[in-house]
């Protein structure tokens, strides 16, 4: 059998496999890789190590990239001295093994360089960002150096860029803004090159301002740069800031429906009173929650957003038009594959890679095809409700 590969999902050779799997061991046989796969998604880890001197904006940025505020549960404490020379790990609310680390400043003179290193365990994350502001100091290089031996990705992120705009504006008020941030850029550009890098991008930020300056920006590079496992991991915990943020999880989660459809066919599969076939409802049931929960509709992360955006949660509540909110049980599901019962779907309509190998699994007309099209529209339902969640809550379109 076939070893779970990097890849997040099944490429062409896994499903050939998957394939030969159903031809020898039938459903039972597919549905076990399909599981191990889901598995893999499910477990994977990303570490994100976040560095910088004591005040730069580190427990700030934490934060807004979990899409949490300073007290909400989990939050990181801003604004106040290091006092733990030990990483802070903070995990996802909603994805906890997406977890950003706080790695405190190397600030003290009694914490040199190299100590700092073997103290903070540099080989356990994924990526590095190093959070300037102003300076960049020896200890900054020293890192830089060090992530750089060790083969990680490093990205050097400048903050409070909105407070630089807002002091200049004082001085200013003609200011060209576009004129300030390259001249922003291209300050922290050649300290950079000065300490040795040859040619680094800097992103300038500001943490309360997640759709601006190069904040957009930097997570698509971040995103980028992951593998296909650690990427859609990442994509998947971003707070619902934009539009394309929520297709983007659209998208991901639309490669998982045919596995949930094979799953839910399967293994637990029993007869469903009033339909003709039988499936699993409760792999449906959480795969609709846990679709809702990635798309920030839970009401924990819709909380999150609103006072992150400063508006009332109730008014975004209030444009979210789905059942699909409330509680999704047995009863719920059930009634939902009897509504679209004599709906009917072929594979035909289902054209993905996959359905050579689905398509010989179930044939047409069956129990794969109608749970396929009840999860992939309760996907689309809820990434629509996600939009117009996002543009109630930023104003946008
Ligand atoms: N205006 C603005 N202030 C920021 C930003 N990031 C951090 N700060 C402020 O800078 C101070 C230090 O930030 P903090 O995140 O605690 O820094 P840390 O010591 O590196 O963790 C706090 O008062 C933050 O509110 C930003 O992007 N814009
Ligand atoms: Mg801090």
């Amino acid at each position: 059998m076939a070893q779970p590969s990097k890849s997040a999902y099944f490429n062409h050779d896994e499903l050939k496999d998957l394939k030969s799997a159903y031809e020898k061991g039938g459903l039972e046989n597919a549905a076990s890789l399909i599981q191990q796969k889901l598995n893999v998604l499910h477990n994977v880890q990303l570490n994100i190590a976040v560095t910088g001197d004591s005040g730069a904006g580190k427990s700030t940025f934490i934060d807004a990239i979990r899409g949490v505020q300073g007290d909400d549960e989990g939050a990181a404490e801003t604004g106040t001295t290091e006092t733990t020379m030990k990483p802070t790990p903070y995990p996802h609310p909603n994805l906890p093994n997406v977890c950003f680390w706080d790695l405190p400043g190397i600030g003290t003179p009694n914490f040199p360089a190299k100590t700092y290193m073997s103290a903070m365990n540099f080989q356990k994350y994924d990526f590095f960002i190093i959070i300037l502001h102003g300076r960049f100091r020896e200890n900054d290089v020293s890192i830089a150096n060090e992530i750089k031996r060790l083969g990680k990705n490093l990205y050097f992120v400048r903050s409070k860029i909105d407070n630089d705009l807002y002091s200049m504006r004082k001085k200013n008020k003609t200011l060209n803004e576009e004129e300030e941030l390259k001249k922003i850029r291209r300050d922290c550009v050649s300290k950079l090159k000065v300490a040795g890098f040859s040619a680094p991008t800097v992103f300038l930020i500001s943490s309360f301002e997640m759709n601006d300056f190069d904040f957009p920006e930097l997570r698509e590079t971040l995103a980028n740069n992951l593998d296909d496992l650690k990427k859609q991991a990442f994509l998947m915990s971003l707070p619902n800031t934009t539009l394309e943020i929520i297709n983007n999880k659209r998208k991901e989660l639309k490669k998982r429906i045919w596995m949930l459809a094979t799953i839910s066919g399967s293994v637990g599969a029993i007869p469903v009173p009033g339909l003709s076939f039988s499936c699993d409802i409760g792999v449906l049931v959480s795969a609709i929650k846990e679709f809702r929960k990635y798309l920030g509709l839970d009401d924990a992360s819709l909380q999150r957003l609103a006072k992150m955006t400063g508006k009332p949660v109730e008014d975004l509540k209030a444009v979210v038009k789905t059942p699909l909110l409330g509680e999704v049980n047995k009863e719920f599901v059930i009634r939902m594959l009897m509504g679209s019962v004599f709906v009917g779907i072929s594979t035909a309509e289902v054209v993905l890679d996959f359905i050579p190998v689905v398509g010989s699994i179930f044939g047409a007309a069956s129990s794969f095809c109608l749970t396929y099209k009840i999860l992939n529209n309760a996907l689309d339902e809820l990434a629509e409700n996600a939009q117009r969640v996002v543009k109630a809550a930023f104003g946008t379109d």
